[in-house]
């Protein structure tokens, strides 16, 4: 594969401060596919300083110009899409036709989004005798992970450039090749120098100089709980901006008087899309009792249908990682209707489709977020303990209500202690906020409130 041997700071490939490289693996074959630099703090203070030096001029370009860029980094990674879908699949693992749709198709749909808000957000409006302004925070710092590899950087670069920021941006050590795409496009859709930089490097080298740079405004960061933890507290400590994207353990609550096959194959496809690494994913799977063992089957059943359809995980840490789960679900006493924790594959890191029934919300499985193909599906009595268990975790990132009718299905939804439900199986709507209740997070993704979090206000009284 194509990969660019240095970092992407002040518009122009650059040579990386130190000699080390990290290696791209493919997942599926685990055959090295490329190799780039793996940044310094240094390497990360060159990015924060061209990004200081581009922001006055990029936050006082007007709001139109600077849709038109994002509107141009929209067509570029259209016209580029294929090369980009091919890449993610290589780097991740996901099936080609995963990639091309979703992992490329939803971030075009989010660029073309913010392209349309950047020229029609109200950047400033008047409130008695105030006007409000709607500044730019400054210098983002964006951590991103790999699971959505495109994805998770358009949802935090394209708010940023609508909002005035500058970025600098250090993708997950897992997939850096779709980074670097990335970094080709922001260059041919013409943002000016400094405005968009690019550092590859590991987490605890480079991501961490980033999230603790001084001249850092503002860090979004999406990962795991342990990182976003301590993300918030040098940002808390250092009296900064933060947004955090985290973990999830959302609940598919399927009410008595839903449509159960549809529910359940829906119930089933969300959770082995992308095998299963998906921070809002349905991991739970709710039913009365009534209609358990019912529902039992048909997850079991549908489950097997996707054992040569899903990629393998990313890497042999996720892999080791989801089998240690489904090992503890099994050691804890729940019942094993599908998959397990080995492959079929004599080669890359994969994992059956596997579903747990008889999961109690006790149970490890039923607290902690997998990460991997494995739904635990839990019995409930009545819609009281329904809502008890889809509201007894930590987490609170997405979800969903299956009901015979929309309204019975949206009055449940609205006592979820979640930040987003799809309600009979709902549609992405990239206009939407996605993000956290509880310990799933801090801010909001997408739309208008994804774009208010790299805002900040000034009143004029006058
Ligand atoms: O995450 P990390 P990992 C969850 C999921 C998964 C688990 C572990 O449960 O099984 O996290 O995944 C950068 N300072 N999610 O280990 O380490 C890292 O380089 C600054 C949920 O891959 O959090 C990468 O760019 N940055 C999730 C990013 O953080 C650091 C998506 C995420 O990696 C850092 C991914 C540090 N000290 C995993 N350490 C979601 N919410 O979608 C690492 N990073």
């Amino acid at each position: 594969m194509k990969a660019q041997d240095g970092m992407y700071i002040d518009g122009a490939w650059r040579p990386a401060a130190g000699p080390d490289m990290i290696e791209v693996v493919n997942p599926a074959d685990e055959q090295v596919i490329g190799r780039v630099p793996a940044g310094t703090p240094e390497d990360v203070d060159a990015a924060v300083r061209a990004a200081r030096a581009a922001l006055t001029a990029w936050a006082a370009t007007p709001p139109a110009e600077r849709a038109a860029r994002i509107s141009a980094l929209r067509d570029v990674l259209v016209a580029r899409q294929d090369e980009i879908a091919e890449t993610v699949t290589a780097e991740l693992g996901s099936p080609l036709s995963f990639s091309q749709s979703v992992q490329v198709g939803l971030p075009i749909l989010v660029a073309g989004s913010y392209a349309e808000l950047a020229a029609t957000y109200a950047f400033e409006e008047r409130v008695g005798n105030s006007t409000v302004h709607h500044e730019p925070v400054g210098v983002v710092g964006a951590i991103t992970p790999w699971n959505y590899p495109l994805h998770q950087i358009v949802a935090k670069v394209a708010p940023a450039l609508a909002a005035g920021c500058t970025i600098v941006l250090k993708p997950a050590e897992d997939t850096p090749l779709t980074a670097q795409l990335f970094a080709e496009a922001v260059h041919e859709a013409g943002v000016p120098a400094g405005v968009f930089n690019l550092v590859t490097g590991l987490g605890p080298v480079a991501g961490q100089a980033l999230a603790e740079h001084e001249d850092v405004d503002l860090v979004s960061f999406t990962g795991s709980t342990a990182v976003g933890r301590q993300i918030g507290a040098t940002a808390g400590a250092a009296v900064k901006r933060v947004a955090l994207e985290l973990g999830g353990k959302s609940a598919n609550v399927i009410l008595p008087s839903a449509d159960l096959a549809k529910a359940v194959n829906v119930g089933v496809a969300n959770v082995m899309a992308n095998s299963g690494q998906t921070c809002s994913a349905w991991t739970r799977m709710l039913v009365h009792a009534e209609r358990y063992e019912e529902a039992v089957e048909l997850a079991a059943a549908a489950a097997v249908k996707y054992a040569d359809r899903i990629g393998p995980l990313v890497n042999a840490k996720q892999r080791a990682r989801v089998r240690g789960y489904i090992d503890k679900g099994v050691a804890e006493g729940a019942r094993l209707v599908a998959g397990g924790p080995e492959s079929t594959e004599p080669q890359g890191y994969f994992v059956s489709p596997t579903v747990f029934a008889d999961v109690t919300p006790e149970m490890t499985i039923a607290k902690e977020e997998i990460f991997g193909p494995v739904l635990s599906v839990i019995r409930y009595e009545d819609e009281e303990e329904a809502l008890r268990i889809a509201n007894g975790t930590v987490y609170g990132l997405a979800g969903a209500v299956w009901a015979g009718d929309e309204a019975e299905a949206v009055a449940f939804a609205r006592r979820l202690d979640t930040g987003q439900v799809d309600i009979n199986g709902g549609r992405f709507n990239p206009l939407a906020p996605f993000g956290g209740y509880k310990q799933s997070g801090v801010g909001r993704e997408l739309g208008a409130h994804g774009l208010a979090e790299y805002l900040q206000t000034k009143s004029l009284q006058f």
